[in-house]
């Protein structure tokens, strides 16, 4: 049996992202190269990495999709170089999720809170592996095109109860999971800014809560520029910070050092005693 999420990742954790894509907004084909994904792995655990996402599949508003043969052939050496750093797979595809398990992955991580694949759910409860379910409005090839709520945080809030119910239903134990609201996956800079506003009423569903909002587009608009497709670090670590502050538990980030130092401060203040 594994420990419980909260254990092997104690709050706050940073989790270091490795795209092993030619067209991610953040770092597109920087690391397309084995050699250099697992470089870039590395000096992430060196910064203080609890773990590494590692993605053969951009997720950025309108990419389409790659197949699964060329999926595994991304992923598969930097899984397979860095057996003993703790990896998480960015995957939806029950097949990719395979491959990196039984190449000793902890967790997989699905954009598409296991409705990508029927049979991932399966995989993940057969590994007794950790699992992130995040909410997305959509898929990546569309979800940017006006996206709309009513409430923001309540529809998120009921997606993921169902998710996580639909989880441990499939056999995955509820203390492996953690919840994500999907930072600007169907959602415009306002929804973006409610949700983590109100972190809060995610985290009081009692699952750990993963934030990714490193390097977004939403970072960028807010500082002035309506066409930005990224955004710059400071941004992306004020919101870290303000998120771990309102009680989330895992950053999910490009820039491990700067946010593992913000994060270590801002906890010093957090549990300093009053
Ligand atoms: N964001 C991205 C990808 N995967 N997974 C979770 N759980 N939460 C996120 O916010 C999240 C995610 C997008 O960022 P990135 O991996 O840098 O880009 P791309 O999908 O273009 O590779």
């Amino acid at each position: 049996m594994r420990a419980p999420l909260d254990e092997f990742l104690p709050r706050p954790s940073v989790m270091g992202v490795v795209n092993v894509t030619p067209d991610s907004f953040s770092d597109g084909g920087t690391f397309l190269y084995p050699a250099a994904a697992i470089a870039e792995a590395r000096g992430m655990v060196e910064e203080g990495a609890a773990i590494i996402d590692i993605g053969g599949e951009s997720t950025r508003p309108g990419s389409e999709g790659v197949p699964l043969e060329e999926e595994l052939q991304r992923v598969e050496p930097v899984l397979h170089a860095l057996l003993d750093v703790p990896r998480s797979v960015d995957t939806s595809k029950a097949e990719v999720a395979r491959h990196a398990l039984e190449a000793g992955a902890v967790m997989v991580n699905d954009v598409t809170a296991l409705r990508g694949d029927p049979d991932l759910a399966g995989v993940v409860a057969d590994a007794d592996a950790y699992l992130c379910l995040m909410h997305m409005l959509g898929e990546p090839r569309t979800m940017q095109e006006d996206p709309r709520y009513d409430d923001v945080v309540s529809e998120v809030i009921s997606f993921l109860e169902e998710r996580l119910a639909f989880a441990t239903k499939a056999g995955i134990a509820e203390d492996h999971i953690c919840l994500d609201p999907g930072i600007g996956f169907g959602k415009t800079v306002e929804h973006n800014l409610e949700l983590l506003e109100r972190l809060d009423e995610i985290v009081a569903l009692g699952r750990p809560v993963l934030v990714g909002a490193s390097r977004k587009r939403f970072l960028g608009r807010i500082l002035g520029d309506p066409d930005a497709v990224t955004g710059p670090v400071a941004a992306g670590i004020a919101v870290a910070v303000l998120a771990y502050e309102r009680g989330a538990s895992i950053v999910r980030a490009h820039d491990v050092r700067e946010h593992v130092a913000a994060l270590k401060a801002a906890q010093a203040v957090v549990e300093a005693p009053a």
